[in-house]
């Protein structure tokens, strides 16, 4: 028991840290960031008097919701404080020219290196997509854009675009934690650690600003992290619920098309990840074909399934995730005390995951948490 209470006040400072678009940033041919980087409508920094997850995050359904296994209608696409094209202080648009790579870069929160926390939630930790338009409208709807507007523009209103659709977890981000997964990557993908991230790496999503953007305008995009819980496994919701997450923001379209993503093989490898794209996201954008096939047959399990491969092989689509593997309510937990430190090793599907928990002493073999990891500075020690 004291092992479970100490768990959960690990992560209690954090259970309403989820993600948002922290930063925009034009990729340069080579794969690298360039230029000043760019912030969501109402953006609040971290640094901001007032931050608090909650000046950022936008849940759909709303807390207030009495069925969370529904999203309405009548549910805006954008956060209230998006509702317009308007920038904070500080925190201004990003400019790019028509046909720029761009990532789109948030927070883990421990939604990928503590997967456990979260039963019933796909393996791919949910699927993200990127609409863009240059017609936004105040008041815009979930459901007017989310699963209709597609990659050739036909979808729906016809207002705009499905631009990328990717997993959650791009195959490398990560937050400081003990979990092995955190553990792995941290190994996998050293960073310095800097003012902007910490010793965190952030994750990315690399999208492509459409030839067609007519310069001296905005370009809309609209994030959605499309994160539901399934049905049947955790005993909290028996019918599952809906989770969303949006962020909304615009990119001041400036100059000309330089083409910089239509030159293959010209990312440059070894580079600092503190400002790199993601090798096959990026790669992706050269090639117009990838970037509209959405790797629908591969399975969800290799997502869980630790450091088995880039983040192409990662991209499911919601519906294969929700077919191919669920991640377990019942966790089968073994522990094995030695002196002051104890290791965890928690089941999660097919997939054994474990964190070590040090100065605890073990009274009981299972282990429950459920919220997520703190954002600030990423440690839970
Ligand atoms: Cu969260």
């Amino acid at each position: 028991m004291l092992l479970q209470t100490t768990a959960v006040l690990f992560f209690i400072a954090s259970s309403n840290a989820h993600s948002w678009v922290e930063q925009l940033s034009v990729i340069a041919p080579n794969g690298t960031f360039t230029g000043t980087p760019g912030y969501a409508r109402g953006n609040y920094l971290r640094t901001a008097v007032g931050f608090s997850d909650t000046t950022m995050t936008y849940l759909i359904p709303p807390n207030t919701q009495a069925n969370t296994t529904v999203i309405y209608p009548t549910t805006k696409m954008c956060k209230d404080t998006q509702q317009d094209q308007t920038q904070t202080s500080g925190s201004p648009r990003l400019e790019a020219s028509a046909g720029d790579a761009i990532a789109l870069r948030y927070q883990e929160n421990g939604h990928v290196t503590l997967p456990w926390n979260q039963p019933g939630k796909p393996p791919n930790r949910g699927t993200v997509y990127v609409y863009g338009t240059t017609e936004p409208k105040v008041g815009e709807t979930l459901l007017d854009v989310h699963g209709v507007w597609n990659w050739d523009g036909t979808g729906g209103d016809g207002r705009g675009v499905l631009l990328s659709e990717q997993s959650f977890d791009d195959g490398r981000c990560y937050q400081i934690n003990t979990g092995n997964i955190s553990e792995a990557r941290q190994e996998k993908y050293p960073h310095q650690a800097n003012q902007l991230m910490g010793a965190d790496l952030w994750c990315q999503q690399d999208v492509q600003l459409p030839n067609t953007a007519p310069s001296g305008k905005l370009y809309t995009l609209y994030w959605v992290w499309d994160w539901p819980t399934l049905p049947d496994i955790d005993p909290t919701y028996p019918d599952g619920k809906k989770e969303v997450y949006t962020t909304c923001m615009d990119i001041d379209v400036v100059g000309k098309s330089t083409s910089r993503v239509q030159e293959t093989d010209s990312y440059v490898e070894d580079q600092s990840l503190d400002s790199a794209a993601i090798p096959s996201e990026f790669n992706d954008l050269t090639n117009e074909d990838a970037v509209t096939v959405a790797d629908s047959s591969s399975t969800a399990s290799a997502v869980v399934n630790e450091n088995t491969g880039s983040a192409s092989t990662l991209k499911s689509t919601t519906q294969t995730a929700q077919t191919t593997q669920i991640i377990q309510t019942t966790q089968s937990t073994q522990s094995t005390v030695s002196a002051n430190a104890a290791t965890v090793t928690v089941t999660v599907g097919a997939v054994t995951a474990w964190r070590t928990v040090t100065k605890v002493e073990i009274q009981k073999h299972t282990v429950t948490i459920n919220s997520c990891q703190s954002t600030a500075g990423g440690s839970v020690d």
